[in-house]
């Protein structure tokens, strides 16, 4: 079983979204940046590495969301909460960056504009937001 790593980084009440380049079905939609785990990472040492390599920032990873998501029969999705610790984050490997509050990420979800895979952790990030 290979694992996924994405971070939420909320900063005063916002929520980083990065907007995906690719493959062509998720190209458009929002995501929480991350990627795979390799070989001898822990998630958390890839977590640090996925945000560095896709937003130019040093990020320290805290607590797991509660879904864990399965993708394939081989590959689940599981995200960290990730303070930003340096840097300002910048689409380096995405089309955009966005800060959303929690109506702007409902607005989102409804208009179908968020990864499926990551909508598992919309009642949680809602309730963060939210001041949760
Ligand atoms: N994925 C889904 N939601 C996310 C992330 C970071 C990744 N928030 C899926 C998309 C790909 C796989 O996980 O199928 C690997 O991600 P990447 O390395 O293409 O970012
Ligand atoms: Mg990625």
């Amino acid at each position: 079983m290979r694992v996924v790593v994405a971070g939420a980084v909320m900063v005063d009440g916002r929520l980083l979204l990065a907007q995906r380049d690719r493959p062509a079905p998720v190209a458009g939609l929002w995501e929480l940046p991350g990627g795979k785990v390799e070989t001898g990472e822990t998630p958390v040492q890839a977590l640090v590495r996925e945000l560095r390599e896709e937003l130019g920032v040093e990020v320290a990873p805290g607590a797991p969301l509660t879904a864990r998501v399965p993708l394939t029969a081989d590959l689940i999705l599981v995200a960290l909460r990730a303070e930003l610790v340096t840097g300002t984050p910048r689409p380096l490997d995405h089309r955009a960056l966005c800060w959303v509050d929690g109506d702007d990420l409902r607005r989102l979800a409804d208009a179908g504009e968020v990864v499926p895979a990551d909508t598992a952790w919309l009642p949680e990030l809602c309730d963060l937001l939210d001041g949760g």
